[in-house]
């Protein structure tokens, strides 16, 4: 079973040697994909004799035939300690990403936190500064909610042009998770605040550091100290024990590893709201604090990793539509590059910042060229801008909050492309 374990992060090939070697039970050699002795009305190889029943290891694992499904890319992820890997859009289903598959952005490496070690201090212009352990926040009430988190730099390599060739590295620095935790305004009911006190520091303890200004408002709305994540703890690669859950912000806001939190009257002004995560405008002034990802959406199938592979017919068009600052009123799907555009159905549940998913019915004609779009629309009215007028507001300088609709171009023979058709 350990065998199977390890081969399990090993390619298809290293999977194939293990059966061959014979430490798969009896009969897997014949199990083997293309076997015609499996297909019905035979009863299959894998049904001849008993399995290997309740696993030996504590905590589960994925079928070893999904093992090519993963978000680290080696072309894009060189360097481990400050470094990034993506969800594969293509490959999720609903609006949940499992943990495993959880885009991961470090800026110092994954600290190897203590639980019981961990402290939170809050200070600055508060009325009583306090530290809490993690068993105080969790003698805490909590709450549940389903938000997605996106890194601002999401698809910041195409400002230019069309630049990725899969909705993995267009899009995938996005994940959606049940986060389980404290509201921040209950901690701050026991600390009080200071009549002054308008902003606060959220401080990571990574070798990072990393620290973000945010303004008490927001922290007061819906803020929360997330110690769970989809129904267990919150993973390492994401923060263990705690990280800041900050709805619809840019993920670069959600502090993880969290150590501490002082209030003040004024933004920090620390690097990473300056040299970094502000916004570069044509006229060379850079916008800073724009904290909300704004309404968005892709197709992620048909999609680069989703081709038609040449058979015409009925094709289910899907997708993720997501908003900052809300609820997903509706999207629209066109075939042919936003000439005629059909309202796609919004899959159950439609959550407030959250992901969305979307679906939409298409025939595909035999030899058909097209476009494929997305645009999606939020409960405040918001609508997603063509790459044309986005580039006409924000230039081409940018790296951050590129919500623009994105183009997948279907090929006659159903490979899919990602272009841009109104630069
Ligand atoms: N302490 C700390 N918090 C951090 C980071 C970090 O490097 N250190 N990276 C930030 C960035 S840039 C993003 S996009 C998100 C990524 O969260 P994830 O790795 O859980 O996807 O965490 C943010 N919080
Ligand atoms: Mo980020």
């Amino acid at each position: 079973m350990t065998e199977l374990q390890r081969s399990g992060t090993a390619s298809r090939r290293g999977l194939l040697k293990v059966a061959a070697a014979g430490t798969l039970a009896a009969g897997a050699a014949s199990a083997a994909e293309g076997n015609p002795a499996n297909l019905p009305p035979n009863t299959p190889e894998w049904a001849k004799s008993l399995g290997p029943g309740v696993i030996e290891e504590a905590y589960g694992t994925r079928s070893r035939h999904e093992t090519a499904v993963r978000r680290y890319v080696p072309w894009l992820t060189q360097d481990r300690q400050s470094s990034v890997s993506f969800t594969p859009l293509a490959e999720m289903h609903g609006i949940i990403t499992p943990s495993g598959l959880h885009f991961e952005r470090h800026h110092g490496g994954v600290p190897d936190v203590v639980p019981a070690d961990w402290r939170l201090m809050i200070h600055g212009l508060v009325e009583r500064p306090l530290q809490f352990t993690l068993e105080d926040l969790k003698r805490l009430p909590s709450v549940s909610r389903i938000h997605f988190i996106e890194c601002p730099a999401n698809g910041g390599m195409e400002w230019r042009g069309a630049q990725m060739s899969g909705v993995q590295f267009t899009h995938g620095m996005l994940s959606c998770s049940e986060w389980t935790g404290v509201p921040l305004k209950a901690l701050l009911a026991q600390t009080g605040l200071r009549p002054n006190a308008s902003w606060l520091l959220a401080e990571g303890g990574d070798a990072s550091l990393m620290t973000r200004s945010i303004p008490l408002a927001k922290a007061l709305d819906d803020v929360i100290l997330a110690y769970g994540q989809n129904g267990e703890a919150v993973r390492p690669q994401q923060g263990y024990p705690v990280r800041l859950v900050v709805p619809g912000w840019e993920g670069n806001v959600w502090i993880k590893w969290l150590r501490r939190i002082e209030l003040g009257d004024r933004p920090w002004y620390h690097r990473e709201e300056t040299r970094h995560y502000t916004d570069l405008m044509p006229d060379g002034r850079a916008r800073k604090f724009t904290f909300v990802n704004e309404v968005n959406s892709v197709i992620t199938a048909p999609c680069p990793e989703k081709p038609l592979r040449g058979k015409p017919g009925f094709v289910e068009i899907t997708g993720l539509a997501w908003s900052g600052v809300g609820r997903i009123t509706r999207v629209d799907v066109s075939v042919d590059g936003g000439d005629s555009w059909r309202s796609a159905q919004l899959q159950e549940p439609v959550l407030g910042k959250a992901l969305t998913r979307f679906r939409i019915p298409w025939e595909w004609q035999e030899g058909q060229r097209a476009f494929l779009q997305s645009r999606a629309m939020d409960e405040t009215g918001r609508v997603q801008p063509t790459m044309a007028t986005l580039r006409k507001a924000r230039g081409v300088e940018s790296i951050y909050h590129k919500n623009a609709i994105h183009t997948w171009l279907v090929e006659p023979d159903g490979t899919v492309v990602n272009v841009q058709i109104d630069a």
